[in-house]
């Protein structure tokens, strides 16, 4: 199996921490999204969609999309369970984790992508041109102000994201705030739950990943 990773970029991130909570070690092969690796003919027959990260299996096999690697390590490697260990839990962190991933993620993304000078025509991510709408970085930088307003608020009565344990929730949203920062958006002091929960999930050592 091989992991291809960039080292620098939030999305594959989130899997490099799903997988040292698991203690999975996958060698890995680094793609230069700085100078397009990521569009090339050989990178295309991996991931049609041109993004890292992708697992590719031992037998060819090759998954895209954070959410997707996760899932598949997570069938694979159920101990520790990530993803929830009874339909409710299961439920609840899907419904979290999504949260995290497009009301966090995909805010920062929206401002980063449609702000950068480095991203003029790659509004999105992927195989296709688009050109840099500036409204919609202005709105991602509210979205991300009511993502971090979520979190402070679903902080305040549980200790982690999704309730009472640790779970990929949890690496969605620390990599959403750690992401903020590229747009130079940080938790508010007033956040006080938030930042109580953010420091703790960033002292377990996978956030080192
Ligand atoms: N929805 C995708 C998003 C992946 C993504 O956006 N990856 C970025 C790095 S964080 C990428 O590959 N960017 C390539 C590009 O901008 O051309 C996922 O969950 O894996």
């Amino acid at each position: 199996m091989k992991f291809h990773d960039c080292t620098t970029a939030p999305s594959p991130r989130r899997v490099r921490i799903f997988m040292a909570e698991k203690g999975i070690e996958i060698p890995t092969v680094q793609v230069d999204l700085r100078t397009g690796e990521q569009m090339g003919e050989a990178f295309r027959r991996l991931n049609p969609w041109c993004t890292v990260p992708v697992l590719e299996l031992d037998d060819g096999t090759c998954i895209s999309e954070v959410s997707a690697c996760c899932r598949y390590l997570e069938a694979a490697h159920p101990e520790p369970p990530l993803m929830g260990r009874d339909p409710r839990e299961v439920g609840v962190i899907a419904m979290w984790d999504h949260h995290c991933e497009v009301d966090g993620i995909a805010a920062v993304a929206e401002v980063l992508r449609n702000r950068s000078k480095y991203m003029v025509n790659r509004a999105i991510a992927g195989p296709h041109d688009y050109a840099q709408i500036p409204e919609l970085a202005d709105r991602g930088e509210r979205r991300i102000g009511h993502f971090f307003d979520l979190l402070n608020d679903r902080l305040a009565d549980n200790e982690f994201v999704a309730g009472d344990g640790f779970s990929v929730a949890d690496i969605s949203a620390m990599v959403a705030v750690d992401f903020a920062g590229w747009v130079k958006q940080t938790l508010p002091e007033g956040h006080v739950h938030a930042r109580r929960w953010h420091a703790a999930v960033s002292a377990r050592p996978s956030a080192q990943a």
